[in-house]
């Protein structure tokens, strides 16, 4: 985890934006996007990811956020709030063309295909298998998208580590089950 006054603005208003609400296996919200933040390689990506469901899943609004954190994480968070109107591989294919949102959005699905995260949570297994199907298809997308972008090129040669990196530290949860 990186810590700079940024990111520390980041965490307290992540903690208190969540407090109070669970993720669908009944653990505290906030550990969702700390678990994100603590993969992230740089400040803005860290910070990305601890607000990444702030806006969707709060009253903070984008324009608040915007007062607040510079415009390349606001942008990143724009993309990662997913509209409920809007088709959801639509969605992901728009993260795709943003490069922090794709590597939150990356460690996102990687996090929630994490079965059990679910574990003794009383819901069908058909419901599970329609999930992870649905962040599997999700994961191609972004996964494909992000490496056509970055693998072997110099330039995204940071990024191109944090997607191994990821992969690897999942390859656990990642098995087809
Ligand atoms: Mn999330």
């Amino acid at each position: 985890m990186i810590y700079t006054p940024l990111i520390n603005k980041a965490l307290k208003l992540a903690y208190t934006a969540h407090s109070g609400q669970f993720d669908t296996g009944g653990i505290p919200y906030i550990f969702h996007p700390y678990h994100l933040a603590e993969q992230m390689d740089n400040e803005t990506r860290t910070c990305i990811a601890l607000l990444h469901d702030v806006v969707e899943d709060t009253d903070i609004t984008l324009d608040q956020l915007s007062q607040e954190f510079p415009k390349q994480v606001t942008d990143a968070l724009a993309l990662l709030t997913h509209d409920s109107s809007v088709d959801y591989y639509d969605y992901v294919r728009e993260v795709c063309g943003n490069l922090d949102a794709s590597l939150v959005k990356l460690a996102d699905l990687f996090h929630n295909m994490t079965n059990d995260r679910l574990l003794g949570i009383d819901i069908s297994e058909a419901k599970k298998k329609k999930w992870q199907d649905t962040y599997k298809k999700a994961l191609d997308i972004i996964l494909n998208a992000i490496t056509n972008k970055t693998k072997g090129i110099q330039e995204y040669k940071a990024e191109w580590k944090l997607v191994q990196k990821l992969l690897d530290e999942n390859k656990i949860n990642f098995q087809d089950k």
